[in-house]
């Protein structure tokens, strides 16, 4: 066991039911609230391992990041995606965490997510739910009703477990989902968020949603921070969920490793849970 100066400490044994657990961390404007996001992560007692993406972050985050347990890994190409991408890829864990480390999201709402996998390969989380909306929270109706009206789109072509949100950053998948589903990854840019989950949902992969805080972001908010910026990365998200759409219709979906026997194992499930249906 590690103390870092009693703010935090780190176990040997992997901590969520002996499974190692990862939270990826993308960064590019956060200095100020990079730390608490980190400390907070490892104060749930469930962290085993923060790998954050700098993706040419403003001056001073990697000497923010030198005062943590945090790894840095750096990513050139500029972009939420590419950010992304890169921190779960070079995260290790059995189960691996996507946050974003701008404040805008509470730390031990991992552990709803954690508390989901045991039955479910890949968590969502939304925020999208008023009960957990913070006063300053960048999700007025005009987002709110956005993120709502694309995850129903997708809800809807896909015939997927109920979705409110499209764009929460944070989310919860299994190594194996990850391994499966990364080699398809396209997106480098603000719209990562739908491709992940449309080749969550299209590799049989167990998903369900879950309502998670959402806070006044610190600093400044870089991709939705006017109205019509958020509604064209909107319509980019709609055009890229049917164009998706299109092609798996058409017999070119992603043809991902596995993908058969997962969803025959799916179906076994179900019907052993429901041996009536
Ligand atoms: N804007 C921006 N964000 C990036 C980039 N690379 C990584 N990111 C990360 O992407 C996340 C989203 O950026 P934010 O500025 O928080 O965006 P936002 O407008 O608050 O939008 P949401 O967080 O999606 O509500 C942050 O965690 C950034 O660290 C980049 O090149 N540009
Ligand atoms: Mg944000």
């Amino acid at each position: 066991m590690c103390d870092f100066g009693g703010f935090f400490t780190l176990s040997d044994t992997p901590m969520w039911k002996g499974k190692k657990v990862s939270v990826a961390l993308p960064t590019y404007n956060e200095k100020e609230s990079i730390r608490s996001c980190i400390e907070g992560l490892y104060n749930t007692g469930f962290i085993d391992e923060v790998v954050v993406c700098n993706n040419n972050a403003v001056v001073g985050t990697s000497q923010e990041l030198a005062r943590t347990a945090a790894r840095e890994v750096f990513e050139k190409r500029q972009g939420y995606g590419w950010s992304c991408r890169k921190a779960l890829l070079e995260s290790t864990g059995d189960l691996v965490v996507l946050c974003e480390p701008d404040g805008s999201f509470e730390p031990a709402d991992v552990i709803k997510l954690l508390a989901y996998s045991d039955d479910f390969d890949v968590v969502l989380g939304s925020r999208t739910n008023g009960e957990l909306i913070w006063t300053g929270a960048n999700m007025g109706w005009f987002m709110r009703w956005g993120n709502w009206t694309v995850a129903k789109y997708l809800e809807f072509l896909f015939n997927v477990t109920s979705l409110t949100d499209v764009g929460c950053t944070m989310r919860l998948m299994t190594r194996s989902v990850l391994e499966r589903i990364s080699p398809f990854f396209t997106v480098g840019g603000s719209y990562f968020g739908p491709e992940m989950t449309l080749l969550c949902v299209w590799s049989g992969a167990r998903v369900i949603e879950l309502p998670v805080n959402y806070k006044k972001r610190v600093g400044q908010s870089m991709v939705t921070a006017s109205r019509w910026s958020a509604f064209v990365l909107g319509l980019r998200m709609i055009l890229f969920i049917t164009e998706f759409r299109l092609k798996a219709w058409l017999g070119r979906g992603p043809r991902i490793a596995g993908t058969e026997t997962d969803s025959h194992q799916a179906v076994a499930r179900r019907a052993h849970r429901h041996p009536e249906s």
